[in-house]
C-alpha cells in the first residue's frame, strides 16, 4: 500500500492492517512528518506479521512498531514513541506539560469513548449481522451521542485547524468510522465540520485512500460516501 521511501534507510516498521482505525492512529503521524518506514501487512498471507505481532503484547493486537529489535505497541504509545525519538515538523504531543496532559486527556476520550464504544455495535454485527441485541446497540448509541455532545462542547475552545497532534491521531480514524456506525447528527455542527476537517488532512485522506478496497467487509456495509 504504502510507498513511504526516501533515499534514508528505514529502521522503522509499522505492522498493522490498512483498514484497522488503531493502524491509522500511527500511520497519520509516520505520513505528516515524513518519517521514512516500511509497512508490513498484518493478514493471513503474510503469517511471519502474524508472528511478530503476537509476540509483542498480551493480545496480540496491532499495530505494533519495530524500530530494530524493539517492538512498540498500542497506538498511543507508538506515538509517544515517534514524538521522542523520531521528532518531525508536526509536534505530536506539546512541549508544555500542562497541555500535554490535555492531550494525553483527549487521546483517551477519543479511544475509550468514541473507538472502543463504537467497537462493541461493530462486534456485535460480527457477532450475528441479521440479529444484532437491540438493547445493546441503544444503549451503546446513546453513549456515542453523549460522547459527540461532549466533543461538541470541548471543540467550542479547541483552536486549533491544521497541525497534527496526538489528538488528530485518535480523533481521525474514531469519527470516521463512529460517523459510520452511528452518524454524526445534524445538532453536532462543529463535530461534522471538524470531521471533514480531519478526514481531508493529507495524512489521513492517504489511510483513507489505501482503505478504500476493503469496504466491502466492514460488517455493517460502509456508507456511500467519505
Ligand atoms: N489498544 C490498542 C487497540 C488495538 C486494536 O484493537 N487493534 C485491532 C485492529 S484496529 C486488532 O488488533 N484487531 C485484531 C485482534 O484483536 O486480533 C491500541 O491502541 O493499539
Amino acid at each position: 500500500m504504502t510507498d513511504t521511501s526516501g533515499p534514508q534507510a528505514k529502521t522503522l516498521a509499522l505492522y498493522g492492517h490498512p483498514f484497522s482505525s488503531y493502524t491509522w492512529k500511527a500511520l497519520i503521524p509516520l505520513y505528516a512528518n515524513v518519517t521514512p518506514f516500511d509497512f508490513r501487512i498484518v493478514d493471513p498471507d503474510h503469517p511471519e506479521n502474524v508472528e511478530v505481532v503476537q509476540s509483542a503484547g498480551p493480545h496480540g493486537k496491532f499495530p505494533v512498531l519495530a524500530d530494530g529489535e524493539h517492538l512498540i505497541f498500542e497506538a498511543t504509545s507508538i506515538i509517544e514513541y515517534l514524538a521522542l525519538h523520531y521528532p518531525g515538523p508536526e509536534m505530536l504531543i506539546p512541549s508544555d506539560p500542562d497541555a500535554a496532559i490535555g492531550t494525553r486527556m483527549l487521546d483517551r476520550v477519543f479511544d475509550n469513548y468514541v473507538m472502543n464504544t463504537m467497537q462493541v455495535i461493530v462486534d456485535e454485527y460480527i457477532r450475528d449481522a441479521n440479529n444484532p441485541d437491540p438493547a445493546l446497540l441503544a444503549a451503546v448509541r446513546e453513549k456515542l451521542t453523549r460522547t459527540y455532545g461532549w466533543l461538541e462542547s470541548w471543540l467550542q475552545f479547541y483552536p486549533a485547524m491544521g497541525q497534527i497532534t496526538l489528538i488528530e491521531c485518535a480523533a481521525a480514524p474514531s469519527l470516521f468510522y463512529a460517523d459510520w456506525v452511528h452518524p454524526i447528527g445534524e445538532e453536532f455542527p462543529r463535530l461534522k465540520r471538524w470531521r471533514a476537517h480531519l478526514l481531508a488532512l493529507p495524512a489521513v485522506k492517504r489511510c483513507v485512500d489505501d482503505a478504500r478496497p476493503y469496504r466491502p467487509f466492514f460488517p455493517l456495509g460502509a456508507p456511500d460516501r467519505d
